[in-house]
């Protein structure tokens, strides 16, 4: 264990050396079973999680195996749960004891950990609480509130966790509605990875399966903390390291879920505290460094090629020609770029690249895995296109064991997307919603978050509906938004617990507490199932188990419908009710609008292991405009606002989750796996960039944003953490440090906030602010 080091009364750091899962993990999950009061009936649940006839987990959208293990679960799986299935409760009686403005003062845990909300309510201004409401009355209002506005001044927000049923019903309530504002948590998180991949490859979702684990003979893995964000892939990762498949890790921070693993499922691990070395090459690349360092792998392969006599034996020539356009304006640009540049962008040297290039050159089938770390920064889109390029070269797409992971977020992030959640309206089937459903699909194109927080500023957006979400904490720029976000006329919350976009109300404002999955959902036709689509576009039912919260609690399909029914009476043809009485029929819908990929669904929605979308990329056909995969060549190395090197005073944040997080639901303030504990107002940094800026660690810091646009961004209080990081880049949490997230600062094709690159000013600060 590395030295204990209390740095202020409620921050330790204990310097995690441990591997991840393992003890560590099981005593974490006690803690959580305990912290919310979860009877016996709780672990009992845990072994339905994941397993087909059970519920999927409300936690990461990671794959879920045809055969899965008894405890289909992780240490943050099972935290989800137990925190969705806790046994408090924020009731009527909890909302009479405090006004809106003192619950304001609470932080996110607080709210959140207060528990699961029992009824509905309505904010009351004369003594500024919620107070009870019926449900009817609710839906009347909101309805008549809605209609009174411009179609396009109302957002329907939804956050990645509602089914494909309830999503596909919240889309064509805003299209009947007469508005495609449907931002979804994507925006800010993979919608890079749907601005990249259909102009490299055809596909707006990754192409490999779980099958590809068994299969692959290597991964290269970017800007993901798999011990944390989806820790059953940990199971995947051990199972390739046990046959030796090399693991190639580029990360600017040390992670221990990808240095090292014990399966806390396996006794003999557990015993004999033995544990799976998962990374083999561990490069800690500068943040926004991959683009550049992609490019030294590629000229390394180059290089390897021209030693080999150019025999195609590196590149593979014959795909490249049968399938691939591009090619030779890449290879040039390759060419052009010279190592001096590379490194010092990446901050990786030459020989580390070529160590890399030449693992990768050696072996057959490859994977390439990613997560926020690539698609949070300006130039995230080129950067997961020259994870393509690097694929094409040696032809690993659309073959078993090879191709493209982007690793989502929310459980059914990606499965939203697929029916309907979109502001693109070129992407809905437009003639099936009309013939089938009566309804006109504006021509208009809606608002991404980004675009939603402009105009919620510029006061022209007047009404958030939130299905699920806490936009007030998950967006940038807290310190305008915020305000303006006040000044709206209407906001609705369909949540399951309180947080802070509930407070930060409207004139008119309502929580709606909805069924969460776990939970068993009785409708006029018995029980119901819902589903949703994982990570490797692999489609599962889903069944509650748990009795429902509270009595009160409505489910999101049969809120939706009383909303469409109270907002849009005759501007459609579906039988809402019927849809609400028997969720089959929503699905028969689903299968009729997207009959490729939905097909029979309500019958392989049961199959074990789920059913998979159909993928040209995976079969090697590329729906691209060339009718080729195309090798795009990055306009620049940087990937993110141009701070000189020389500027050294200037260092760039990465905002990031701890272990103790989902989101912006905060369990509780430890980091169990980077060895922080007690404080979540903390900033990671090198030691010799801590003896430069003149600091010590423990010492209390504030962060002000380094652009000059007249806004004044700053986070104080934060204690200095040593941390094993490239010296220029420092780490702090998100939400906490979402004020010095300028709006602007987004990726440029896809709008996500670019929240792994702000560039800010260190400073001392004795107070939290
Ligand atoms: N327990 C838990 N699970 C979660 C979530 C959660 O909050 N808690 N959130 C869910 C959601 S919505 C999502 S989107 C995913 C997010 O899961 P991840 O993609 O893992 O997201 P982050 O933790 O934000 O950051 C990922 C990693 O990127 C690295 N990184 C930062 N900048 C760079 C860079 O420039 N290059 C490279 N190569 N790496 C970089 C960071 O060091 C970090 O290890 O997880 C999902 N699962
Ligand atoms: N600086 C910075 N900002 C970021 C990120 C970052 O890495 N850095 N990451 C971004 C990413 S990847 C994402 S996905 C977003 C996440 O942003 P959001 O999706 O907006 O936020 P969450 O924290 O996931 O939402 C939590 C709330 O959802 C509600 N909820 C939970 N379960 C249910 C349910 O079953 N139904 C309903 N209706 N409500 C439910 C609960 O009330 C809870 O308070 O944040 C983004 N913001
Ligand atoms: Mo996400």
């Amino acid at each position: 264990m590395a030295r204990t080091r209390r740095l202020s009364s409620d921050l330790e750091i204990k310097g995690y050396t441990g591997p991840s899962g393992g003890w560590g993990s099981v005593r974490s999950l006690a803690r959580s079973l305990t912290h919310n009061l979860v009877p016996i009936r709780g672990p009992a649940v845990l072994l339905n999680q994941n397993k087909t006839g059970g519920f999927m987990c409300v936690s990461c959208a990671w794959a879920k195996p045809a055969d899965p293990r008894v405890f289909e679960f992780c240490e943050n799986g099972a935290k989800a749960t137990t925190w969705e299935i806790t046994q408090k409760r924020v009731t009527p009686e909890f909302f009479a004891r405090h006004t809106v403005t003192a619950l304001e003062r609470w932080d996110d845990h607080q709210l959140e950990d207060a528990g699961r909300l029992t009824h509905p309510m309505r904010w009351d201004a004369a003594s500024d609480k919620y107070v009870p409401v019926d449900w009817a009355d609710a839906f009347q209002e909101i309805g008549r509130e809605l209609q009174a506005l411009e179609p396009d001044s109302a957002v329907f927000y939804t956050s990645g966790r509602a089914s494909l049923e309830a999503s596909f019903m919240y889309g064509l309530l805003a299209r009947a509605f007469g508005t495609n504002n449907l931002p979804d948590s994507s925006n800010m998180c993979h919608e890079t990875t749907s601005a990249a991949l259909p102009e490299s490859i055809g596909v707006p979702v990754g192409t490999c399966t779980l099958d590809d684990f068994a299969k692959t003979d290597c991964i290269l893995f970017f800007g993901q903390n798999v011990g944390t964000s989806s820790p059953r892939m940990l199971h995947q990762l051990q199972e390739a390291v046990k046959r030796g498949v090399p693991i190639v890790t580029f990360n600017p921070l040390r992670e221990r879920g990808l240095e090292e693993f014990t399966n806390p499922q396996s006794p003999l691990e557990m015993l004999s505290g033995s544990s799976t070395r998962i990374t083999s090459q561990y490069h800690q690349v500068r943040t926004g460094g991959d683009t550049a360092a992609m490019m030294g792998i590629a000229k390394a392969l180059f290089a390897l090629e021209a030693k080999a006599d150019g025999a195609g034996t590196i590149i593979d020539r014959d795909f490249i020609r049968e399938h691939t356009h591009g090619f030779d304006e890449f290879a040039a640009a390759v060419k052009d770029c010279a190592w001096s540049q590379i490194e010092q962008r990446s901050g990786l040297s030459r020989g580390a690249l070529e160590a890399a290039a030449f693992v990768y050159a050696h072996a057959k089938s490859v994977m390439f895995i990613y997560g926020m770390g690539l698609t949070q920064h300006e130039r995230g889109a080129e950067t997961v296109q020259m994870i393509v390029n690097l694929a094409l070269l040696r032809g690993n797409i659309g073959r078993p064991g090879a191709g493209i992971c982007p690793v989502r977020g929310h459980s059914n992030v990606q499965g939203q997307r697929t029916v309907g959640i979109t502001e693109k309206p070129e992407l809905v089937p437009v003639e099936k919603i009309r013939t089938l459903f009566g309804i006109e699909v504006p021509e208009k194109k809606g608002v991404r978050i980004v675009e939603a927080c402009e105009k919620i500023i510029d006061g022209s957006v007047r009404a958030m509906v939130l299905l699920g979400g806490n936009l007030v904490r998950s967006v940038p720029e807290h310190r305008l938004v915020e305000p303006a976000w006040r000044k709206l006329r209407l906001t609705v919350n369909i949540l399951t617990k309180l947080n802070r976009s509930a407070l930060v109300h409207g004139e008119i404002s309502y929580i709606l507490p909805c069924l969460g999955r776990i939970e068993v959902d009785v409708q006029a036709s018995g029980p119901q199932a819902v589903s949703m689509e994982d990570s490797t576009g692999c489609m599962h039912g889903s069944r509650g188990q748990m009795p429902p919260a509270s009595e009160h609690l409505l489910s999101e399909p049969k809120i939706i419908a009383e909303l469409a029914k109270a907002t849009v009476p005759s501007r459609s043809t579906i039988p809402w009710d019927e849809w609400v009485a028997d969720y089959s029929k929503i699905r028969d819908a689903i299968a009729a609008s997207y009959p490729d990929i939905f097909h029979d669904f309500n019958a392989r929605m049961w199959k074990p292991g789920g059913f998979h979308r159909p993928l040209g990329a995976r079969e090697r056909k590329w729906n691209t405009k060339t009718g080729k995969a195309n090798f795009i060549v990055p306009k620049s190395l940087a990937t993110d606002i141009d701070t000189p090197p020389e500027n050294r005073d200037i260092v760039q944040l990465i905002t990031l989750r701890s272990n103790g997080q989902f989101n912006t639901t905060i369990y509780n303030y430890d980091d169990r796996l980077r060895g922080i504990f007690g404080s979540r107002y903390i900033v990671m940094m090198h030691r010799n960039d801590i003896d430069r800026l003149g600091l010590r660690e423990g010492d209390m810091i504030m962060l002000a944003t380094a652009v000059n646009d007249g806004v004044d961004r700053r986070v104080g209080g934060l204690r200095v953490v040593a941390y094993d990081i490239p010296e220029g880049c420092i780490a702090g949490y998100y939400p906490e440090c979402n004020p010095l997230l300028p709006l602007w600062h987004h990726e440029e094709k896809s709008k996500t906030p670019a929240a792994k690159s702000i560039p800010v000013r260190v400073m001392a600060s004795p107070v939290r602010t």
